[in-house]
């Protein structure tokens, strides 16, 4: 392991070879030994031994048992814990967003950005600590009171995918913690050592608190602990993000059982460019959206509906700055592209190239993979010209390959083929014209969760809710009053006259 690799792991005193299941004091499993590869120059990281339906028996108890306890905690209380985490992050910052970066292949830059969004959050959440409000109501009987409060859910299951293997598990849990709910997490098994590092912050924090440390588990594992978890009613949610395929099953194990769930899903996220378009703005927005991590973010910039008299100008300004683009070694703050996460990724990126070739592909910016890298896992950023027909646009490839897709006429025909795909996160405009932005944003624009104006599609902030419609699969996570999805509402009537009239004027005298 490189020098400056060991020195994160003794910093955060993270085992080389590691148990992947904690039940908030100890560590253990019995499960599949998982050997974690930086796809940085495909050296091994560690090992990670990942939980069986034992281990997840055990981590499942534990949180049941925690949660008795910390509901009982006052909220602002749970917000102190979280907001020592926060702390803690602050002071690990450097360190976790390197070993975010070695073992996802993210640019340090964005590696660090993921643990700020971890702070973020966690700040959020301790200001909400002491907002968790309901309405209240005017009763239509004399001498009532209504409102709503809401109250903890249990334990919260969460599923993460690789590409955030720190900030949308931080997402879940600093809310969830506030809210009262103890967690189980199943991390990405590509990213076990992120997901013990965080684990570790966490258990170190709870070090300072007579709270139940089950508070949060963790268990390395694979898709059957997912669907250990997806089927057990002792988790009153699961938020699961990752892809649409991995989200349809989790779906329908939570509602077999009518659980509640909360799905963050692919996206094939669009900006329109039309002819009122800062080319300069869109050119800025456009490179990060496609090419930051690699094109594995959910939000990424996939498709770019161009008005076809600016077409061309736009192409040429982006295929120029295609060729500033520095790929190689994340950790290297020069660089902007890191790898692809492993062998599948590149399969499928190149798999995508050619079928897009076949489909009319016309390449402004050719991809492949770089030669001479680090590890196999490094590809060159691709730019297409395709028809907005092409099948292939319907799907989401996570790689940095981006359709360039023309249109003609109104902002409505881009609004049109912006909202002809089943996935629905993320999308952008790219205008100085008030009109055309305000058709964006209105009830007949933009089918999506996230909808921006003059902003790539990508790097959202915690502040507003997140997530998508249609196959993105509904939830919303972070910000705004997300909170809510980790909490069951309840209805209070209370009667404080000397007599029992009943609701809608109804009679029933004895
Ligand atoms: C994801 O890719 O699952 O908006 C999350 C963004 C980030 C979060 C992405 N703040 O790009």
């Amino acid at each position: 392991m490189r020098k400056e690799i060991q020195e994160i792991f003794e910093k955060i005193a993270i085992p080389q070879s590691a148990l992947g299941c904690n039940d908030g004091s100890e560590w253990f499993a019995n499960g599949n030994l998982y050997n974690s590869y930086t796809p940085v120059d495909n050296s091994l990281i560690g090992s990670v031994k990942g939980g069986n339906s034992t281990d997840y028996e055990r981590c499942i108890q534990k949180a049941q048992g925690a949660f008795l306890e910390w509901r009982l905690v006052p909220a602002p209380q749970r917000g102190e814990v979280v907001r020592q985490y926060g702390n803690l992050l602050r002071k690990h910052k450097d360190a976790l967003g390197r070993l975010v970066s070695w073992e996802m292949g993210k640019s340090l830059q964005e590696g660090w950005g993921e643990v700020q969004e971890m702070i973020d959050i966690c700040d959020f959440a301790v200001g909400l600590s002491r907002q968790l409000h309901g309405f209240t109501m005017h009763s239509e009987r004399p001498e009532h009171r209504m409102y709503e409060q809401y109250h903890p859910l249990g334990v919260v299951g969460i599923i993460s995918a690789f590409n955030f293997p720190v900030a949308v598990w931080s997402w879940n849990a600093a809310l969830a913690l506030i809210c009262g709910n103890t967690l189980i997490w199943k991390p990405s098994e590509k990213v076990p050592f992120c997901a013990i590092a965080c684990q570790i912050l966490l258990q170190e924090t709870l070090q300072n608190f007579n709270y139940p440390k089950a508070i949060s588990t963790l268990i390395v594992g694979d898709a059957a602990i997912g669907e250990l978890m997806s089927s057990d009613p002792r988790v009153a949610l699961v938020s699961a993000t990752g892809s649409t395929r991995m989200g349809k099953e989790v779906a329908q194990k939570v509602a077999a059982r009518l659980g509640k769930s909360l799905l963050e899903l692919g996206g094939n996220n669009a900006i329109i460019v039309t002819p009122n378009a800062d080319i300069k703005m869109t050119v800025i927005g456009t490179v990060f959206g496609a090419v930051g991590t690699c094109g594995q973010r959910c939000t990424s910039t996939r498709r770019l509906i161009v008005h076809d008299s600016i077409f061309d100008q736009v192409a040429e300004a982006l295929a120029k700055a295609y060729q500033q683009i520095r790929i190689g070694n994340p950790l290297l703050t020069e660089n902007h592209v890191g790898p692809l996460i492993d062998a599948q990724a590149v399969e499928q990126y190149e798999n995508t190239l050619s079928v897009a070739t076949q489909q009319g592909a016309q390449w402004i910016v050719e991809g492949g993979r770089l030669e001479n890298a680090e590890s196999p896992f490094y590809v060159k950023p691709a730019i297409a010209k395709i028809s907005a027909d092409a099948e292939i646009v319907q799907h989401e490839t996570f790689a940095p390959i981006l359709y360039m897709i023309p249109y003609s006429g109104e902002v409505e025909h881009a609004i049109a083929i912006q909202n002809n795909v089943p996935q629905g996160l993320s999308s952008a405009i790219m205008t100085l014209n008030m009109r055309e932005a305000e058709k964006f944003l209105s009830h007949a624009g933009s089918d999506c969760g996230i909808a921006n104006v003059n902003i790539g599609t990508s790097g959202a902030e915690i502040g507003g809710a997140f997530g998508g419609e249609k196959e993105t699969g509904g939830g919303r996570e972070s910000g705004s009053d997300s909170w809510k999805a980790y909490m069951r509402r309840q209805t209070n009537t209370l009667n404080y006259g000397a007599n029992l009239p009943l609701a809608q004027g109804i009679k029933f005298d004895l």
